[in-house]
């Protein structure tokens, strides 16, 4: 911990780190418990950012559990299986994915073969950065022993991934963005054709979205996750600003982290400018003043603007313009300035705007964190302590639910829920006094 806490906040932050304590199975953090009893790829990430401030030692090894999972192609999988669970402890289990037959995917271990938000770079950096003076070696030993995965994990996105040779990564499926079933999937979505499908589901997205979801496993998997099948087959690819900002942020710590080790940090410095220009050639929208998500099958951005639009806002050297343009949407009655409890993750006023229904309207807490981190960097103070303002408020009167109401707080989704535990660490901990100017 490194801020002195007053007693509210002492009380929270010993709620929050009960919440990790409990949901760490000795090798990594579960999502929450029952709900998703394995590892998955971009919790484990924010999980890091929290117990980097309550737990470092558990940090390191979340990490390292996750790589075990990486395939020999660079490819970090969106879960990493544990063995030992049932095989119906969650639904689609590693039956559907046959990572076990793929010869990239490694022996043993049982994984998706999708992406999540590359956040890992960024959370490694973070750790760095939290470490105690006396801890100064052994971190920068960890960062060795982790780098050439992190490396190999951008190099996967750089030669598979940026399917328009763009200097974007796609995503090939809407559980990739993270955001699974925001409206901003819906077009895309409807152009993927399943046949009739022949299993239930007990949770969250359900019907015919989830149809799909699974239809699109089958394909990938029969393609044997080929970069080729991605690039000129696979019948959803989509550019989106959340994942795009993550990537380049973490692109940028890479640079850091280079530095730190003694490796060079220009190829990560110069692809992280190509990140840049390309997020702002092509998913910039002038007329709507904000970021929105290319599907670059019918090389269209995407109707609905969601909050991944101000998640840009974590690339560092991004113009004075756009910046001012997403604090206005922002603060406006689309988002914040209209909910009680920001941020919404859709548009109030977009048609496919839902208050209950997951990423389709709720407030979550790791994108109000990003918008946080973004806002911190831009030197936005007082959009940052309202982002840090409300998303305390919302814990403290749920408690650290999955997801929440944005006009009311209250809470939805599993409970115990890690990373809203995990990412109050972190606010707690880098909670900022104010400056005179
Ligand atoms: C599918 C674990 C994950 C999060 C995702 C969230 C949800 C899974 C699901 O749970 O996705 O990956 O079963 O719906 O949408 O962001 O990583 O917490």
């Amino acid at each position: 911990m490194t801020t002195r806490l007053t007693g509210d906040e002492t009380a929270l932050w010993e709620a929050a780190a009960r919440v990790l304590d409990a949901n760490w199975t000795g090798t990594a953090t579960i999502p929450s418990p029952g709900l998703y009893p394995h590892q998955w790829s971009w919790d484990s990430a924010f999980v890091c950012m929290g117990l980097a401030r309550h737990r470092r030692d558990r940090a390191e090894r979340e990490l390292l559990s996750l790589f075990r999972g990486q395939w020999a192609d660079g490819l970090l999988p969106h879960i990493v299986f544990n063995r030992t669970l049932e095989r119906h402890a969650y639904f689609p289990g590693p039956e559907l994915w046959r990572s076990d037959r793929q010869p990239a995917a490694p022996r043993g271990v049982h994984t998706s073969g999708l992406t999540q938000p590359p956040l890992h770079a960024l959370a490694a950096l973070r750790l760095h950065e939290c470490a105690h003076p006396s801890e100064a070696e052994r971190s920068r030993a960890f960062l060795q022993r982790l780098y050439p995965m992190l490396v190999a994990q951008h190099r996967y996105l750089a030669q598979s991934r940026d399917l328009c040779s763009s200097g974007l990564m796609s995503i090939c499926h809407p559980w990739e963005s993270g955001l699974d079933n925001s409206p901003a999937w819906d077009d895309p979505l409807s152009a993927v054709h399943p046949p009739p499908a022949h299993y239930t589901r007990r949770s969250q997205p359900t019907g015919e979205d989830y149809d799909r979801y699974v239809w699109l496993v089958t394909l990938l998997r029969e393609s044997g996750y080929g970069t080729d099948y991605l690039r000129d087959a696979h019948p959803f690819a989509v550019e989106d600003p959340l994942v795009n900002a993550t990537y380049l942020a973490s692109t940028h710590a890479l640079a850091e982290l280079a530095q730190i080790i003694g490796r060079d940090p220009v190829p990560h410095q110069e692809h992280a400018q190509r990140i840049h220009r390309a997020l702002l050639d092509r998913l910039w929208d002038c007329d709507a003043g904000c970021f929105r998500a290319r599907d670059i099958r019918a090389d269209t951005l995407l109707p609905v603007v969601t909050v991944t639009a101000f998640a840009p806002l974590l690339d560092p050297e991004l113009p004075t313009l756009h910046v001012r343009n997403l604090v206005d949407l922002l603060l406006s009655a689309r988002f914040a300035g209209a909910a009680g409890y920001p941020v919404p993750t859709c548009d109030l006023q977009a048609p496919t705007f839902d208050r209950h229904a997951y990423w389709r309207g709720p407030t979550w807490v790791n994108t109000n964190w990003l918008l946080w981190l973004g806002a911190l960097g831009h030197g936005l103070g007082v959009i940052a302590d309202l982002l840090y303002g409300s998303t305390l408020r919302l814990v403290r009167q749920s408690g650290f639910r999955e997801f929440f109401d944005p006009f009311d707080g209250s809470g939805r989704g599993s409970h115990d829920y890690s990373w809203s535990a995990a990412l109050i660490l972190d606010l707690l901990g880098a909670r900022r006094a104010p400056q005179a100017a």
